[in-house]
C-alpha cells in the first residue's frame, strides 16, 4: 500500500523548528551512527535480556526448569554481566535517541502500512528500553516509585515487550543497517583524502571519531565505575555503586539488616531449628546441637540481583547432613523460613517481611555446600548476615540465601 497520494492532499506541517529543511546540520544524524550503535546496543540488550531470563527462572521458576548447583560461581558471572551491560547501555542508547530523533520530524511519517507499524513499535521499544535501564537503577539504589506493582513483575514484562519490539525493528532495519555498514568500510578508504581536504564543512561540528569516542567512552567509563562491586580488584573504582563488595559488617555488604526484619535480639535460650514436613516427626535442633554437627567449609559467593557479589567462607552444617539427623533423605524440595519478626503490643501478628523464605530444588539439597551456615571466615555470623543460621548455597541468587533460619520444610 503507498500512501503518497494520500499525503499529496494533506496539509503539509508549517516550515518552522524542527520541520524545516536543513533544521538538523550534523552529519552524525545519519544510518552509519544508527547502525554502529544500533549493533552495540542489539548485543547489549540480548546479553542483557537472556542473563535476566536466568535470574527470573532461578527466582520465579516455570514448571520445566529446575535450578541446578554448579559452576557454583555462575551466577554471580550471569547477573554482573546483566547489571553491567544494562548499565553500559544507557550511554548508548542516549546516543542513539540523539542519531535519529531528527526522524521524528520528516515528513510525510510513513509512506506506507508497513512502515507505519514500523515507526508504532517505536514506542514501546523506546518506552521499555528506557524503563528497563532505570528501573534497573534504581533497584541497585533501592528505589521502589512504581506503587500499582512491583519492581521484579514491572521488570519482567518491560523486557518482553521491548525485546519483541526490538526484533520488529531488526527486521525493519537490518538491510539499511548492513548497507550503512558496508558503505562505511568501503568508505574508510577515502577518510584519508578527506581529513587532508579543507572543506569547511567537514570541519564544522563534532567529528564521527569524536561522536564514537563520547558514547561508548562514557559507556565504558560508567561501567568501569560500577563493576567494582563484584569484581574485587577494581573495587576502588566502584564509584557508582552503592555497595561495594568489600565494606559492611565482617567485611562484606547487607541488603536487609536484622533490625529492619526486626530479628535483632534473637533470645538464645529459646532459639530452635525446627525441621519438618512430610512424613517426618518434627525435630528441633538448639545453636549447640547445630554447632556439633558434622561441620562443612565452602568458599562459596553472596551474588545479589543488584549486581554486588562477594566471596566469603562460610562454615556450618550440610543441609543433607542436617536432614539426615532429622531422619529426612536428601530427594525433596525443601522450603526454609526465616524468624517472624517479634510481636509488638501495636502488631501482634507481624508477618514475615519479603524474602524471608525461599525453596531449594532436591538437586540443590543434594549438594554437599549447600550449607546451614553458623560461621563466616571463622566467626559466628554478624546479626545483619543472618545471626543464628543463614542458608548459603552455590550458583543461587543472593535473594534467596535466606538468613536468621529457624524452620526447615521438606515438600
Ligand atoms: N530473611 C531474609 N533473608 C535475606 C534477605 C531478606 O530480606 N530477608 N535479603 C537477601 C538478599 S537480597 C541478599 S543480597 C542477601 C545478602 O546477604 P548479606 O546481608 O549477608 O550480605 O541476603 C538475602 N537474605
Ligand atoms: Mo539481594
Amino acid at each position: 500500500m503507498n500512501l503518497d497520494n494520500f499525503w499529496e492532499k494533506a496539509p503539509h506541517p508549517p516550515q518552522v523548528g524542527p520541520f524545516r529543511d536543513g533544521a538538523f546540520t550534523s552529519r552524525l544524524h545519519d544510518e552509519r551512527s544508527a547502525a554502529v550503535l544500533g549493533v552495540a546496543l542489539g548485543v547489549s540488550f540480548l546479553v542483557c535480556f537472556l542473563t535476566g531470563l536466568y535470574s527470573h527462572q532461578l527466582q520465579q521458576p516455570a514448571s520445566w526448569f529446575t535450578a541446578f548447583p554448579r559452576p557454583a560461581g555462575l551466577y554471580r558471572l550471569t547477573q554482573g554481566l546483566h547489571v553491567a551491560t544494562g548499565i553500559a547501555s544507557i550511554p548508548l542508547l542516549f546516543a542513539k535517541l540523539w542519531t535519529v530523533f531528527p526522524k521524528l520530524f520528516t515528513w510525510p511519517p510513513f509512506r506506507s502500512g508497513g512502515q507505519a507499524i514500523e515507526r508504532l513499535f517505536l514506542l514501546p521499544l523506546i518506552g521499555g528500553s528506557l524503563f528497563l535501564l532505570f528501573s534497573g537503577i534504581n533497584n541497585i539504589n533501592g528505589r521502589y516509585p512504581y506503587g500499582a506493582f512491583t519492581f521484579p513483575d514491572g521488570h519482567w514484562y518491560a523486557s518482553w515487550i521491548t525485546m519483541g519490539s526490538l526484533i520488529v525493528h531488526i527486521g525493519a532495519k537490518v538491510g539499511t543497517t548492513r548497507a550503512a555498514l558496508k558503505r562505511a568500510r568501503r568508505d574508510q578508504t577515502y577518510i584519508a583524502i578527506a581529513e587532508s581536504d579543507t572543506d569547511p564543512f567537514e570541519r564544522h561540528g563534532m567529528s564521527r571519531k569524536a561522536f564514537f569516542a563520547t558514547a561508548f567512552g562514557a559507556s565504558g567509563l560508567v561501567t568501569l565505575f560500577t563493576i567494582g562491586q563484584t569484581i574485587r580488584p577494581l573495587s576502588k573504582l566502584a564509584l557508582l555503586a552503592p555497595r561495594r563488595s568489600d565494606t559492611g559488617p565482617q567485611g562484606f555488604p547487607v541488603n536487609r539488616t536484622a533490625a529492619n526484619a526486626g530479628v535483632a535480639n534473637v533470645d538464645m535460650t529459646q532459639y530452635r531449628m525446627i525441621v519438618h514436613g512430610r512424613g517426618l516427626t518434627p525435630r528441633e535442633f538448639t545453636y549447640a546441637e547445630l554447632l556439633a554437627l558434622p561441620q562443612r567449609t565452602a568458599e562459596l559467593p553472596i551474588a545479589c540481583v543488584e549486581g554486588w557479589s562477594s566471596s566469603q567462607v562460610w562454615t556450618g552444617v550440610s543441609m543433607r547432613t542436617l536432614l539426615s539427623a532429622a531422619g529426612a533423605g536428601a530427594e525433596s524440595d525443601v522450603l526454609v523460613s526465616s524468624i517472624p519478626p517479634k510481636a509488638t503490643p501495636s502488631n501482634p501478628k507481624p508477618r514475615r517481611p519479603n524474602y524471608g523464605t525461599s525453596e531449594l530444588t532436591a538437586k540443590m539439597v543434594r549438594d554437599p555446600d549447600t550449607l546451614l551456615a553458623l560461621k563466616v571466615n571463622g566467626e559466628a555470623l554478624h546479626p545483619d548476615h543472618g545471626f543464628p543460621v543463614r542458608l548459603i548455597a552455590p550458583n543461587r541468587p543472593g535473594v534467596l540465601q535466606t538468613k536468621w533460619l529457624n524452620e526447615i520444610e521438606v515438600m
